[in-house]
């Protein structure tokens, strides 16, 4: 009757059926279960010195590197930062951590010594591994007794890796596994703020990792025989569950690359006869304009997957004229789902037929929903609504971040990811638009907030917002609208800024004006000021 009228939910599900999942085991249990199979085939190439870690190598270093952290004093629940570009100690350490019911929390190299001194204050990291080029970023740590490794010739005063790689494996400690436990703790912006400590248990990364290599036809499928590029960085969620995981988990070999180069990346797939090529848009983009490409043989690759920012269907058109062996197709992540949300059918063992544009179907063992931003109304079919997602992927929340968490993850289990798209009658996702603040620079997250926090910081700044510009090679770039309390330059707030954040979150052109629009609550309005925005940039 009128009276309580029930709104009806509209669930989304994989095409593929339900499988059962070993949610018991630890992640590397899960991992290695099956390794004896493999175990003289080679799970890692070092691309830059062409050596191999066979899996029987792997797995006995990460006995080793647990062994190594109780000799360090590292106990269960103790989190170790790994501050590396792609390298095998990245590998073997994260194992290790794994293994020992520690927790691993990854950042990028490339951060300031302010950016890295929050994340490894803030998860109250015991022990850093790193490269020496980047000790002296450690210098404002809150923690006095942090102990610190260097995977190359350690400078004074420090340890190389080896103390955990080269531990005797006997010592290897019998522990217990609450598959609840957190084992990753990657930083994530989510859908406001600042970076936040994203808790992903084992069961949590081992369901997504089971979403996408197990059951009779896994959705993102690697055969023993398959070859995967990971140039993308293992710093980032996608790298480290869409490529090492589960590459781990299928018995594949994967080739490091420590940073993307395109002379490099070619080489490595001709020369290694790689098979499946995960991207970002911006290395397709390279790869669909470089004339380079047409000297190399790439034959072998049988799959472009990209993900992490939206892909543009010609530049997906023109990727698979200039390698016409693969399939070319999406994935769709979020840190805090786990990462995977949806992965285009094409990866599938027994692919399905999918549509250009589509950043896949919803993974398996997983519901979605489409929930009108405004009301919380759930939607049907090819409506476009806020992408909500829930499963045991999802991450547990946010560290010491209730708040937060409450924001993103509903009580019920349904995390919103602040991505505005729909699903169509074939149960494709199509994403159409951001809700959330996140500008997303070739793939990394900026955080508008910090940004914002940084320039108001500045003494001539009374207030400012951050908003991104669409941009053909880097996706977006990040554009401060500031007002001036006195007298300053761009160039002096550009350099103001970039001496304080990574690369990636430099302010590409600052805009000056009278006030920042906001709501009545003092919300800054981000879509005024991108209408504004695109209105500069069209004429
Ligand atoms: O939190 P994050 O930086 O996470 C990622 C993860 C991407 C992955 C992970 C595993 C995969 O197999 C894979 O293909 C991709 O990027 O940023 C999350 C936000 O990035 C945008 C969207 O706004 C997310 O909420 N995003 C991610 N993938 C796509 C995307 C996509 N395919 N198309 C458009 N936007």
């Amino acid at each position: 009757a009128e009276s309580h009228h029930v709104q009806k939910e509209y669930i989304f599900r994989s095409k593929l059926p339900d499988i059962d999942i070993p949610t018991h085991l630890s992640l590397t249990e899960y991992l290695f279960e099956r390794s004896s199979q493999f175990s003289e085939k080679p799970l890692m190439i070092d691309g830059k010195t062409g050596s191999k870690y066979t899996y029987a190598d792997v797995e006995a270093s990460s006995r080793k590197v647990a062994a190594g952290l109780v000799k360090l004093g590292i106990e269960k629940g103790d989190v170790v930062m790994l501050l590396l570009p792609n390298c095998p100690e990245f590998v073997l350490v994260f194992l290790g951590v794994a293994a020992r019911g520690a927790i691993a929390t990854t950042a990028n190299p490339f951060c300031t010594h302010r950016e890295i001194a929050k994340q490894a204050n803030a998860s109250r990291a015991k022990l850093v591994i790193t490269q020496s080029a980047y000790v002296d970023k450690l210098s404002e740590l809150e923690d006095k007794k942090i102990i610190v490794l260097t995977t190359d010739q350690p400078p004074k005063g420090y340890q190389h890796v080896s103390v955990l790689t080269e531990a005797n494996e006997s010592d290897f400690p019998k522990i217990e596994i609450d598959p609840d436990e957190t084992v990753a703790l990657p930083y994530s912006s989510g859908t406001t703020g600042l970076p936040k400590g994203v808790m992903l248990s084992h069961k949590n990364l081992l369901t997504s990792i089971a979403q996408q290599e197990d059951g009779e036809n896994p959705n993102w499928y690697f055969a023993p025989e398959d070859v995967i590029l990971c140039v993308l960085p293992l710093f980032h969620i996608y790298a480290l569950n869409s490529i090492f995981l589960c590459c781990v988990r299928a018995g594949a070999t994967f080739v490091i690359m420590e940073r993307f180069e395109i002379v490099k990346l070619l080489e490595l797939c001709q020369n290694h006869r790689v098979t499946i090529a995960p991207f970002v848009p911006p290395i397709v983009l390279q790869i669909a304009k470089s004339p380079l490409v047409s000297n190399y043989d790439l034959s072998s690759i049988r799959g472009v997957i990209s993900g992490a920012a939206p892909l543009g269907k010609d530049l997906e058109d023109s990727v698979k004229e200039r390698i016409p062996t693969a399939v070319i197709a999406q994935g769709y992540g979020m840190t805090e789902a786990g990462p995977v949300l949806a992965m285009s059918l094409a990866f599938a063992k027994y692919p399905l037929p999918v549509k250009p544009g589509s950043c896949g179907t919803i993974v398996r063992n997983a519901e979605a929903k489409i929930v009108d931003p405004e009301t919380g109304v759930s939607l049907s079919y090819n409506q476009p609504g806020e992408i909500c997602i829930r499963g045991s992927q999802v991450m547990k929340g946010y560290l010491n971040d209730p708040e937060s968490t409450s924001l993103t993850l509903e009580k019920d289990g349904w995390l919103h990811t602040g991505d505005i798209g729909y699903i169509d009658q074939d149960e494709e996702v199509f994403i159409v638009d951001r809700v959330k603040e996140i500008i997303k620079h070739k793939g990394f997250q900026v955080p508008p907030a910090e940004l914002e926090a940084i320039l108001v910081s500045h003494p001539s700044i009374a207030d400012a917002a951050v908003v991104p510009q669409m941009d053909e090679k880097a996706g977006e770039l990040p554009v401060a609208f500031v007002v001036r309390s006195s007298d300053t330059s761009e160039e002096e707030i550009k350099d103001f800024v970039a001496k304080q954040v990574v690369f990636y979150k430099r302010i590409h052109r600052v805009i000056f004006t009278e006030a920042i629009p906001k709501s009545p609550a003092g919300k800054i309005l981000r879509k005024v000021l991108r209408v504004t925005l695109s209105e500069k940039c069209s004429c």
